[in-house]
This record gives structure tokens, sequence and C-alpha cells, in this order.
């Protein structure tokens, strides 16, 4: 071992791409040879280091192992040249940083240009030696007066308190982001996004939300925690030279971020499909309700007690059927604090059925979730959902009115007996005349005269279709037995309201 602070000043050149092991490496030099003569210059790249070794003509090189490519390579030969032109003899040093945080010094040797041949062809794979000391067994060949061959596994603890600093980079911002996680959680809950939730099919849709809350509060605070805990802790500090970061891939991270989303949206289908399971479970005791959508309307039906209204009267914790249609285009039922939807679509074979319990008793409002035409934000009824006994008394007093009302009767025969479905109500064509304003009106018929559509003519139109046929209209069409299947008074009724579509 030389004394160097007599000796001449010694030139030390350390190229690495990795900044962090370069530095850790100046560091470590700057210990074992510290007071002595020795200056050191970093490469962080082949280029900068071959126009170092040129213009500076270093006495030793530490060359990072990792930047030499794969054993015998093209790239290796290529870089490994660059260290062997000109005639002095340098010594260099191959390091390389191991995932353990230990330093592994490959060879050391002082070269000639025409030992590069040689060394070019050694087996540069470790031997099992080598695996189990950390330290290299190829020939050592310090020369003599050469920097004393460096213990560089000594600086082991420096270069494993680097990585553990790097451990501890990643302790402080992973709790950073469970706090922000749990802040922005409390944030979004606050915004009050959730009405009350007052039916039982509310419960699967909340838990839902829940999770899809914790998971949006999560994923932000990921990124952003780590995008900030970068900024402000690795940012480049004045005077400091810049660096490039250098990655290298890592298979176990590649293998995490493919499994970690896959299994998340894998358990999302799994929990979306439970809770819609839960959501259109049936009871078969359910009180059946129809529900008519129309531009710009709702119509509830009452089958069991054929009951009309322009109010959902429910009762409270009953389970309900709604059977939904539509008059004329899509509509889409929602109670937001039901928190389900269904769409209602116009035709006789597309009834969507939608189960719901209502558990809180309250006024709410049904609105129309489906753009539907001009005046869709306005598609809104009454619900309200009341105790069995309040239902019960509505029904009993809906049922009167509509005792004491022969029109309103009517209406019912016609919903219940089909006649709808070959008259319209508002003047449309349909396979019947429509019924819009035919009552005292002049009708033509088939031969050419005229008649006013009065009782009289109603009457026998409906018990004798087929005694005045209307013009443009097939006979036959419209069912001949009527007179039947329908009491005196229940004919009455059917014109009384035929008499009130106008
Ligand atoms: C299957 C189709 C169909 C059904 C169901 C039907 N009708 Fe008709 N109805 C017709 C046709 C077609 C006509 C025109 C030909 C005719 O006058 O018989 C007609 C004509 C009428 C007329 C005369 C209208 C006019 O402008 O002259 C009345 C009134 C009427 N129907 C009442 C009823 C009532 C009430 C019911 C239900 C209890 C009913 N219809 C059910 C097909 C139907
Ligand atoms: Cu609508």
């Amino acid at each position: 071992m030389g004394d160097l602070t007599q000796g001449p000043l010694r030139r030390v050149l350390i190229a690495s791409t990795n900044p962090l092991f370069a530095r850790a490496l100046r560091s470590l030099v700057a210990q074992r040879w510290e007071g002595r003569r020795v200056e050191v210059r970093m490469a962080s790249s082949p280029d900068e280091a071959t126009a170092i070794l040129d213009s500076w003509q270093p006495d030793l090189v530490i060359l990072d192992y990792d930047d030499l490519g794969e054993p015998g390579s093209d790239k290796r030969a290529a870089y490994l040249s660059h260290f062997l032109t000109g005639e002095r003899p340098i010594q260099v040093m191959l390091v390389s940083l191991r995932e353990s945080g230990e330093v592994v010094v490959y060879d050391r040797r002082t070269l000639t240009p025409a030992q590069a041949e040689d060394w070019l062809d050694l087996p540069w794979t470790q031997t099992p030696a080598e695996e189990e000391t950390g330290q290299p067994t190829a020939e050592e060949t310090p020369s003599p007066g050469s920097i004393p061959p460096a213990r560089i596994g000594a600086g082991t603890e420096n270069l494993s308190s680097l990585r553990s600093g790097g451990m501890k980079h990643y302790v402080i911002a992973g709790v950073l982001t469970v706090i922000v996680t749990v802040i922005m959680y409390l944030l979004l809950r606050s915004i009050g996004l959730l009405p009350i939730a007052a039916a039982v099919q509310a419960g699967p849709v909340d838990r839902m939300i829940e999770t899809q809350l914790w998971m949006i509060s999560f994923l932000f605070s990921l990124i952003t925690v780590f995008i900030g805990y970068s900024i402000v802790v690795f940012r480049q500090k004045k005077g400091e030279k810049e660096e490039v970061a250098t990655f290298k891939g890592s298979s176990g991270l590649e293998v995490l971020w493919t499994l970690f989303p896959l299994a998340t949206v894998i358990y999302l289908s799994f929990i979306g499909a439970q809770a819609l399971g839960e959501i259109r479970t049936a009871d078969p005791n359910s009180l059946e309700i129809r529900v008519v959508a129309f531009q710009w309307g709702w119509l509830f039906e009452y089958p069991e007690t054929g009951v009309q209204s322009n109010e959902l009267y429910l009762p409270v914790d009953r389970p309900a059927k709604l059977m939904l249609t539509s008059r004329d285009v899509i509509h889409s039922f929602w109670v937001p604090e039901f928190r389900i939807k269904q769409d209602a679509l116009p035709g006789e074979n597309f009834v969507r059925e939608m189960q719901l319990t209502p558990v809180e008793i309250g006024d709410y409002t049904v609105r129309c979730a489906e753009l539907c035409g001009g005046n869709h934000a306005y598609m809104n009824a009454p619900v309200r959902v009341v105790s069995q006994e309040d239902f019960d008394a509505w029904m009993e007093e809906q049922m009167q009115v509509s005792a004491a009302d022969p029109a309103e009767r009517g209406r019912r025969l016609a919903e219940t007996q089909g006649c709808l479905s070959c008259h319209s109500l508002d003047g449309s064509s349909s396979i019947g005349p429509t019924w819009q304003n035919l009552a005292s009106s002049e009708v033509t018929l088939a031969d050419g005269s005229t008649e006013i559509a009065d009782d009289d003519y109603l009457y026998e139109a409906i018990v004798d279709p087929n005694a005045a046929i209307r013009q443009g209209f097939p006979p036959n069409v419209m069912p001949q037995n009527y007179d039947e299947l329908f009491t005196e008074e229940q004919i009455n009724d059917l014109i009384e309201f035929i008499e009130t579509v106008n």
C-alpha cells in the first residue's frame, strides 16, 4: 500500500448509468482515500466515459458491470474497446450492484492494449465461490504502486442504507396514500351524493357505490401522492447536476400490475352480479302494479282492484312488483331514494318488471330517466309510501270514486276488456275507428250513408258491430259477442266513457 499523500495525483473515473450507484461509489472512493490526492470524475453514459477517458487519462476506471451488456455481445465489446485505446495502462475495476445492496467486484486488473483480447474473452459468469463470498475469484493483479485493491464490499453499508432510504420513501408515500385516501373518501361522502335509502333494493346499490368511492379515493391518492412526493423530495436541488434516471425492467412489478387490476375487475363483476341478483329477487306475494309511461306522464294501475291513479301509492315494507310499459317511446322509471331504475318500453311484449320494497314512509318523486322528448324534464309523478292502513283507506276511496262515476267504470272496462287494443283514444289510426270526438259526430258508413253517432248508434255498434260498418274499416273484426259478455249497465258505462273521450 503506497502512501498517496506523497505520490502523484490519482485520477478515478466512475462510469455508471445508474446515478445512485455512481454517487454511492464516489462516496466510497472519497471515504477510502480520504486526505489523499485523489480526483474523481463521473460519467453517466458510455459516450461521456470515453470522452473523459481520452481527455483526462484516469489511473483507475470503476466501471458498472451492468452497463456492459450480455457477455460476448457486440455492445459489450464495443463499450470495452473504448477503454483499450491508447498506450497507457489503466487499472479497470468492474463492479455490480446486487439486488441485496451488496457490491460485487468482478475483476480488477491493469490492462494494456495487448491484453485486451484476453480480457474480453474472460468468462464473465460468476462461479459458485463468488456467489458465496460476494467476492471475485478471478485473478487479481494489482500493479506495483497502484491504489490498494479496495474491498468495495466494505461499502455495502452505504449502499444498503441507500436502498433502505428507498424503502423509507415507500413507507412515507404509502402512509400518505392511506391518509389521503381516507380524506378523499370523507370528502366524497360529504358532498351528499346519495339521498336517503328508502327501499330494500337500495342496500346492494349503496354497497357497490361505497366500494366504488373507496376505490376512486385510493386510485386518486395513489397517483397524486406518488407524483407529488417525487416532485417535492426528488426535485433537482440548486447546483445539482442533472441526472437521468435509469429504469430496468421488473417482471415482478409487471406481474403485479397485471394481476392486481385483473383481480379487481373480476371482483367488481362478482359483486355486481351479486347485487343484481339481490335486487331482482322476486317475492311471490308482491303487490302487482302496472306502470304505464307516456309522453309526458305516468299512469299507475292496481289490477287487483282496477284502480288507476297518476300517483303511485305503495304500502311500506310490502314487496311490490312493478310491470312497466310505455304508450309511445322509451321511458325509464327512477326514484332516486329507491336507487333502482327500469326502462319502460313500448309494445305489449316488452313488459319490464321491477321489484321494489319501500321501507321508509314518505313522499318521493318518480322521474323519467330516459330522454323522451320535449317535456322529458317535467315527466314526474308523486310516489307516496304509506302504512298498510293508509294504503287500504286510499284504495277504498279510489274504488268509491270510480264506482260512483259510470264513465270511470267504462274506462276501466275498455282497458281490461281489450277495446283499447283496437280503438285509440287520441285520434291515431288503429284497427278500429278512434274514440276521440266520436260521440255525436257524423260518421260515414261503408255504403256511403252518414249517421250521427248518438247513444243508440254506439249501443248498436257494440252489441251488433256488423249492423253498420264504418267506411274504411273491415267487418267481422270487432268481437260479435259483447251483448252476451256485458250487462246492460256495463255497455252503458262504456258508452258514457266513449262520450268523454275528446
Ligand atoms: C279486434 C278489434 C276490436 C276490438 C277488440 C273492439 N273493436 Fe270496436 N271496432 C272494431 C272495428 C274494426 C270497428 C269498425 C268496423 C265496425 O264498425 O264494426 C269497430 C267499431 C266500433 C264502434 C263503432 C265506431 C264507429 O266509429 O262507428 C264502437 C262504438 C266500438 N267498436 C266499440 C267497441 C268496444 C266498446 C269494444 C270493447 C268492449 C270494442 N269496440 C272492441 C274493432 C274492435
Ligand atoms: Cu320519459
